[in-house]
Order: C-alpha cells, then structure tokens, then sequence
C-alpha cells in the first residue's frame, strides 16, 4: 500500500467529518480521489496540518480528521506534546509514514529509525493506533474512539500521477470556513 492508496482506503470510509490535509501529493492525491467543502487543502507550511487541525477542533465540536506526513509530523514534534495536553476530544491525527519527504523527491526522514507510534505514545496518546503496509486500514474503531487519537500508518513511498489543485486557496479556504460555521 502506498500513500494514495491510502488515502483512497481512509476517504472512502470518511463521513462528515472536517478533514485537513497536508501540503504537497497528500493533497494533491486526496483531491483527486474525492474532492469536498469539507477539506482543507494544506497549501503552506510543512508541519502545519498538525496544529491547524487542532486549533479546529478545539474551536468547533465537528470531528477533525488530519492527514499529516512523517517528514512533518517530526519538524513538528512539539505539536504532539500540546495536542495531548489540550486534549481535543474530535481530533483524530493519521500519520502517513513513508519515511520520506514524499512530494520533495523522497528524501529519507529519521521515521525508520525513530518510531512515531512510540513518540506519540510516550507523549501520552492512549488511544493510538498503529496500520502496517499490508494491513487494511479500518478506521471504525479509530472514529469511535475518544480523541486525541493517533494513527500510525506505515505505507511504502510513492507519489501517484495525479494534476495540481486546480482551485484557488482562497475558494479552498472560503467554502471550508462556510463548512465550519454551519450549523
Ligand atoms: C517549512 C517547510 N519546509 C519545507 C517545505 C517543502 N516541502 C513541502 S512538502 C515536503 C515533504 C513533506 O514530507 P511528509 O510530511 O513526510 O509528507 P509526504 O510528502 O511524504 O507525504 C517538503 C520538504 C515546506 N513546504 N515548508
Ligand atoms: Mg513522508
């Protein structure tokens, strides 16, 4: 399995929730695979998705789903460590791990030597979970439990041939905010 596949697997079981996602193929990949008012595309700094998602749910009681990147997940480290102490109950953070910096060339991160399950663990994620690569990514279990919850997901690298997002951020952003706020 690979991060589109991936994707693929965890939007087709997505309901309503409010999904951010982050910058470069993981957006790129998730637009084309089903596009919606409720996704965030990421378009800006790496490393992001992480707090934006969190600042999100802690504004709004609508589930915040986050796809965030090892490369990003580990320039944001610290982002865990406050995502666990404001505890969003709504927030569910999926890591696609493919131990690289995917949609740059696929240059290696540390996140085959340093396992970012055990970091989230150690910071205090109860309810984290772990999929390998060959593994089916079911995520009832995962939307049912209460939140912050953490999700490890090992996928091999690769970025799918897919085109660049053909809306403006600021549609990106306007149809998102309208999302938020109804009722
Ligand atoms: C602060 C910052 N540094 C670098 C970049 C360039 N950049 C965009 S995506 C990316 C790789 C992200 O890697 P990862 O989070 O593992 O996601 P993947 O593409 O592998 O799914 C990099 C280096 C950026 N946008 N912002
Ligand atoms: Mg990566």
């Amino acid at each position: 399995m690979d991060r589109f596949e991936a994707i693929k697997t965890i939007a087709s079981q997505l309901k309503d929730e409010l999904v951010i996602c982050n910058i470069g193929f993981p957006s790129r990949e998730l637009y084309s695979i089903n596009d919606s008012p409720t996704h965030f595309y990421m378009l800006g700094s790496m490393g992001m998705a992480s707090s934006i998602g969190l600042g999100l749910a802690m504004a709004q009681e609508r589930k915040v789903v986050v796809f965030d990147g090892d490369g990003s997940v580990l320039m944001n480290l610290g982002g865990l460590v406050t995502t666990f102490n404001q505890a969003p109950s709504n927030l569910v953070l999926l890591v696609i791990d493919n131990e690289c910096y995917g949609s740059t060339g696929s240059q290696c991160t540390y996140a085959s030597t340093v396992d970012l399950g055990k970091i989230a663990k150690s910071v205090g994620f109860e309810n984290n979970f772990k999929f390998l690569e060959s593994e089916k990514i079911d995520l009832e279990k995962v939307l049912k439990s209460e939140g912050p919850v953490f999700v490890h997901i090992k996928v091999k690298s690769g970025n799918a041939d897919v085109p660049i997002i053909d809306i403006t951020p600021e549609e990106i952003l306007g149809r998102f905010m309208e999302e938020v706020k109804r009722p």
